[in-house]
């Protein structure tokens, strides 16, 4: 029974620790660049792309968590290098599930950022963004700021290039949630 009642309180524990995260990737077109975070909102995270061995520094992978209501959060980074840098709006897997964040009202100072809003939108995807995947989507209801906001996973995403110069501190700051929906790889 020890064993038993152990087992029940790890499983609860593991349940805990498997809330959403959003993720923001953001990547340099220019493979010698590099992107150094500078911190964010409590609990964000920012590190370095392991997988991409030596051009690990050319993306920047920003995590934190996503709760049931609206929340603002922001980050920060510098670019080593000029650039296009790209804004990539995301949720982080849990083994097989891709859950989905919802975002909305992205702002960027230190450079321009298209249509952080969501609010003009020509399908399937908002203007000035592009989309990897088929089911992130733009929500024309209920958003915190004007009229849309948009919902995506690690397999589907919204993203931007930006402008950066180097040495030029770049800030990020967007309302971000839960969407509480889920696909499956298999
Ligand atoms: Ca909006």
């Amino acid at each position: 029974m020890k064993f038993l009642l152990g087992f029940v309180l790890g499983m609860s524990g593991i349940m805990v620790a498997s809330a959403v995260n959003f993720r923001i990737d953001l990547q340099c077109k220019d493979a010698t660049g590099g992107l150094v975070f500078k911190g964010g909102s409590e609990g964000i995270s920012g590190g370095k792309a392991g997988w991409l061995k030596d051009k690990a520094e050319t993306r920047l992978i920003v995590l934190g968590k996503a709760s049931e209501q609206w929340q603002e959060k922001s980050f920060q980074f510098v670019p080593k290098k000029d650039g296009e840098v790209s804004v990539q709006l995301m949720a982080d897997p849990v083994g097989k599930k891709r859950p989905f964040v919802a975002y909305d009202n992205i702002r960027v100072e230190g450079a321009v950022l298209a249509n952080g809003g969501f609010e003009t939108y020509q399908p399937p995807r908002p203007n000035g963004w592009w989309n990897m995947g088929e089911n992130c989507r733009v929500v024309g209801e209920n958003a915190p700021e004007g009229k849309n906001y948009v919902e995506v996973s690690h397999n589907d995403r919204f993203f931007q290039h930006i402008k950066c110069k180097a040495g030029e501190l770049v800030t990020v700051t967007f309302l971000v949630r839960d969407a509480k929906r889920e696909t499956e790889v298999k």
